[in-house]
């Protein structure tokens, strides 16, 4: 299972690295991998697990941030209806998004980064994805809110980019006009 020490921290170059598509049909290298992944991220939501291991919790985690830089990211998380979402990708791709921009008014983190990066993170309120899943399917993920943020978090974690990268230093709290405010 991966714990915390298994996940490459801001500086290393890999997460700055453009990940490589990984060969379907996904090895069983490849599928161990992803799996692992949605595993770390299902563990850190599950207190008792977290505690026992000290893992700190996640809606999300991608490949690049375990040191594999290859194409493959997972997602655990509730929308706004309280729905379980749980996709486990490889080649994840935002196929279309809306002109609308979201934000988390609680800002963004992320597990590669142990320090507060405060300001608010400006993404699409709502994207498309498509992907192929761990089982081999292709699928096509409509996404809003707080799942929509989590996604195009992690396929930033895939082009070598981080939450940071879009926080406007002179004025972090600064929304942009007609941005959806997404209370988490
Ligand atoms: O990729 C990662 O580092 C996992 C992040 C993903 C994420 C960060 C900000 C916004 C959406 C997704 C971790 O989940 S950070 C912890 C967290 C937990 C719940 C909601 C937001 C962030
Ligand atoms: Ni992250």
């Amino acid at each position: 299972m991966i714990k915390m020490n298994d996940i490459v921290r801001e500086d290393d170059p890999v997460l700055r690295e453009k990940a490589k598509e990984v060969p379907l049909p996904a090895s069983e290298e490849d599928k161990a991998i992803l799996a692992s992944l949605i595993e770390y991220v299902k563990n850190s939501q599950d207190p008792e697990i977290a505690e026992k291991y000290g893992l700190r919790p996640g809606i999300g985690l991608a490949a690049p941030q375990i040191g594999v830089s290859k194409r493959m990211i997972a997602v655990h998380v509730n929308d706004e209806n309280g729905n379980q979402l749980s996709y486990a990708l490889f080649n994840p791709k935002i196929v279309s998004h809306s002109v609308e921009k979201a934000y988390l008014t609680s800002g963004e983190g992320c597990l590669s980064v142990d320090r507060n990066v405060p300001g608010y993170v400006h993404r699409y309120a709502r994207v498309t994805v498509k992907a192929v899943t761990l089982e081999g399917e292709e699928v096509k993920l409509r996404l809003k809110g707080l799942p929509a943020i989590c996604m195009q978090h992690e396929i930033d974690h895939l082009n070598g980019v981080m939450f940071y990268d879009y926080i406007n230093e002179k004025a972090p709290f600064q929304i942009e006009e007609n941005a959806q405010a997404i209370e988490r």
